[in-house]
């Protein structure tokens, strides 16, 4: 393979295990990120995240000479770019981090290198980054200008990896190859043939960087809807996860799951990137992201109303002496992220606003992140069973699962995510 030296820029979720992988199939990998806490700690041969088995990956990596992190970018054969593309107060892609990676390689290019963009992107961002590389290196000729004769290759070939699984899923899935020319995506291939098992599927930048927006769009369409029915199945006193159940038993009917909202950093993102290119256009887009976003506020509410409730059946007491226990914080199940986590949210508001105490139980933490320590307690499963007149479920984690565990019949239980159910 020519690509012997690989440049990862942006060590963050989906960078190191990338970076990691290719080292260990014995490429020497350059990582670059602006992070020095999180350069020192790789070459320690650590890991900053939270992803099964990464530690050893990289440790491994590291110890064996194959990868090597640093603030300021290298010379090297081949640069993927995989640094945030959150958006804007208006939901307006930020593209910030992708101008100054861009930048900060641009002075180490040389004839024959390949650039990949992996950042999910909206449409004509691998463009953009070609025209920013372009404009700094006036010496060298890019695919959109000089097409399939240019110095430098360009391609997008966005990331898919699901958070937990992706160690396995780098290898084993798809991946979307859009080169900004067949030659660009050849190039690309040739590159991420060191370690994917999947296909390679070769297709222009444009559609590769739509492709991505679509996947995480059709998902978050898809739990629009499920969260939109278990609002409508409140309201007609329906059993909404009985309901899935059943409906999921028709051939060509796939239900997902309701729950407290949509958390992660791509799910809750991505969808607006389309919506902004084309708002007039992406009306079940847009409507889907609002639904979701929505439902936390409507968790609260019934919170609010079971509180009501509860003072109502025991009048001697006041909201000071009603104990909430929220069952979970992190943004899905069987993970220790809690950063977009609607569930963090919730529990934060009802924190903030009920006078009584509000505890959380999360399994994967042992410790609160400091700034929440104010307004939450961590407490165990059993603790906050003793105590809680109210249990909030906003997490579907494994330890909860265990229907024993939590008995309906002593206190007032809200399961936003059908733990009890199914
Ligand atoms: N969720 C539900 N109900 C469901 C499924 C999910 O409420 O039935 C919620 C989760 O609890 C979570 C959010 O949606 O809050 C997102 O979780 P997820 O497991 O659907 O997705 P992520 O964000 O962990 O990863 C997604 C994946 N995309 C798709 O499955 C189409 C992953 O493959 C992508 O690589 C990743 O986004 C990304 O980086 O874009």
């Amino acid at each position: 393979m020519p690509y012997q030296t690989i440049s990862v820029v942006g060590l963050g979720y989906i960078g190191l295990p990338t970076a990691a992988v290719f080292a260990s199939r014995k490429k020497k990998v350059i990582g670059v990120d602006v992070n020095q806490h999180a350069v020192d700690t790789i070459n320690r041969g650590e890991i900053h995240i939270v992803e099964p088995d990464l530690d050893m990956v990289v440790h491994a990596a590291v110890v064996e000479g194959y990868l090597r992190a640093t603030t300021v970018p290298e010379p090297a054969d081949a640069f993927l770019i995989a640094v945030p593309t959150p958006f804007k107060g208006d939901y307006e892609p930020d593209l910030g981090y992708i101008e100054s990676a861009s930048k900060s390689i641009a002075p180490v290019l040389k004839k024959g290198d390949l650039v990949i963009l992996e950042s999910t992107s909206p449409v004509g961002a691998t463009e953009q980054m070609a025209a920013w590389l372009a404009d700094a290196r006036p010496d060298l000729t890019f695919p959109q200008t000089h097409g399939e004769a240019s110095d430098i290759r360009v391609a997008h070939c966005p990331e898919r990896v699901l958070p937990g699984h992706v160690l396995r899923e780098l290898v084993q899935n798809d991946r979307v190859i859009g080169g900004m020319t067949p030659k660009c995506s050849d190039a690309a291939v040739a590159l991420y043939k060191a370690f994917v098992e999947g296909d390679c599927v070769i297709t222009n930048a444009r559609t590769a960087e739509m492709c991505k927006l679509t996947e995480n769009s059709f998902r978050d369409v898809n739990i629009a809807f499920a969260n939109e029915l278990s609002i409508i199945c409140d309201k007609l006193d329906i059993n909404v996860w009985e309901l899935i159940r059943l409906a999921n038993r028709h051939p060509r009917v796939n239900i997902l799951q309701p729950g407290p909202g949509v958390g992660g950093h791509c799910i809750a993102v991505d969808p607006w990137f389309i919506v902004s290119k084309t708002p007039n256009e992406a009306k079940l887009i847009r409507t889907a992201r609002e639904v979701n976003d929505g439902k936390p506020e409507w968790v609260i509410e019934k919170v609010k109303l079971a509180v009501a409730d509860f003072l109502q059946a025991n009048p001697e007491k006041t909201a000071r002496d009603v104990t909430i226990a929220c069952f979970g914080l992190a943004f899905k199940a069987d993970i220790d992220d809690l950063r977009e986590s609607p569930a963090l949210s919730i529990a934060l508001r009802l924190g903030q606003f009920h006078p009584g105490p509000v505890t959380a139980v999360e399994p994967n933490i042992v410790a609160l992140p400091e700034k929440l320590r104010n307004t939450l307690q961590l407490s165990t499963i059993e603790a906050a069973q003793a105590e809680a007149d109210i249990i909030l479920l906003l997490v579907d984690h494994k330890e909860f699962r265990n229907v024993s565990s939590i008995k309906p019949e002593k206190m007032k239980i809200i399961d936003t995510r059908g733990v009890l159910a199914n």
